[in-house]
């Protein structure tokens, strides 16, 4: 048997091939991106773990909500989804105050239309989490919109199972990472509909690239916070001087394999799951 793939998309640090009029294959690389810019060098098992966190999530929230899953390949970095009308919304939730969402909040005391307490600090706890969409940009960065525009994107009653749906899944997942040491400050999806118009939960979930973890002990509001997975390349990068625009700088193999441990850290304390029996067999995240 062979299969034929062609390739559909790109995204920064992953690939998505069509399979059948019916599925796609989802490759996560060993890519890693820093202040946007993808670096030369690859973090070796990045794209198994983010491949094999998506999928113990998928496995766990499928009452909450349906998912694109349909297999996870023997490489155990790669899966095979149903292919699906993709909403044209990038559905963010906030637990904490950070990015954008601290950025608005500065300037207008609100984000993406919530009206939100006075004297919050940056990294602060949001007193409930929050559903702030953004469009998806096709160049640049996601642009905050508030439910109205939302709702003119994909209509009323879809934007309110969504925002329903989403607050539903961080409450879940975040419960699940604080108890094993992890915060999730916020964190961002992509839904789509299946044939008969039913809600489906897309592309990954509650990886550190569409979420921003952070080490629950060291956790001190008022600042920016430590990224769990990226903070080693962060500081050596600040610490070269580079300027942010490409081409990014190599890295040392020191910060490759620190990162790298990050990486499975997170997956070991959130799944409960060694790594090795993952990729001796990855079905066991599901
Ligand atoms: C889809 N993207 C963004 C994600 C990329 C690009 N199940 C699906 N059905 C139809 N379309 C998509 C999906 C998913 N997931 C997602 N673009 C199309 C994206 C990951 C890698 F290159």
């Amino acid at each position: 048997m062979s299969e034929t793939l062609i390739h559909v998309a790109s995204g920064k640090v992953r690939e998505l091939f069509t399979i059948d009029d019916d599925r796609l294959l989802l490759v996560a690389s060993d890519r890693i991106s820093t202040f946007d810019v993808v670096l030369p060098t690859e973090i070796p098992d990045k794209g198994r773990v983010l491949t094999g966190l998506s999928a113990f999530w998928f496995a766990r929230t499928r009452d909450v909500c349906a998912n694109h899953l349909l297999e996870l390949r023997p490489d155990g970095g790669s899966t095979e989804c149903r292919r699906l009308e993709m909403l044209p919304l990038e559905c963010v939730v906030r637990g904490y105050l950070a990015g954008s969402g601290w950025k608005d909040y500065q300037r207008t005391g609100s984000t993406s239309g919530h009206a939100l307490p006075r004297g919050l600090q940056e990294s602060g706890r949001l007193p409930e989490p929050i559903f702030t969409p953004s469009t998806k940009a096709t160049s640049g960065h996601d642009e905050n919109i508030d439910s109205g525009r939302a709702m003119e994107l994909v209509g009323r009653e879809r934007y309110e199972e969504v925002e329903q749906t989403s607050l539903a899944l961080y409450r879940f997942a975040a419960e699940h990472a604080a108890a094993h040491g992890i915060l999730i400050a916020d964190t961002k999806f992509e839904f789509g509909l299946d044939a008969d118009g039913r809600l489906v939960l897309a592309d990954e979930a509650f990886t550190p690239d569409s979420s921003r973890f952070w080490p629950a002990d060291d956790y001190t509001p008022g600042g920016s916070q430590p990224s769990f997975d990226k903070q080693f390349v962060r500081d050596y990068c600040e610490a070269l001087g580079w300027d942010k625009t490409p081409p990014g700088p190599e890295l040392p193999e020191d910060v490759v394999a620190g990162t790298r441990a990050r990486y499975l850290d997170a997956f070991e304390r959130l799944t409960g799951i060694a790594f090795a029996e993952y990729l001796a067999d990855p079905t066991v995240v599901t």
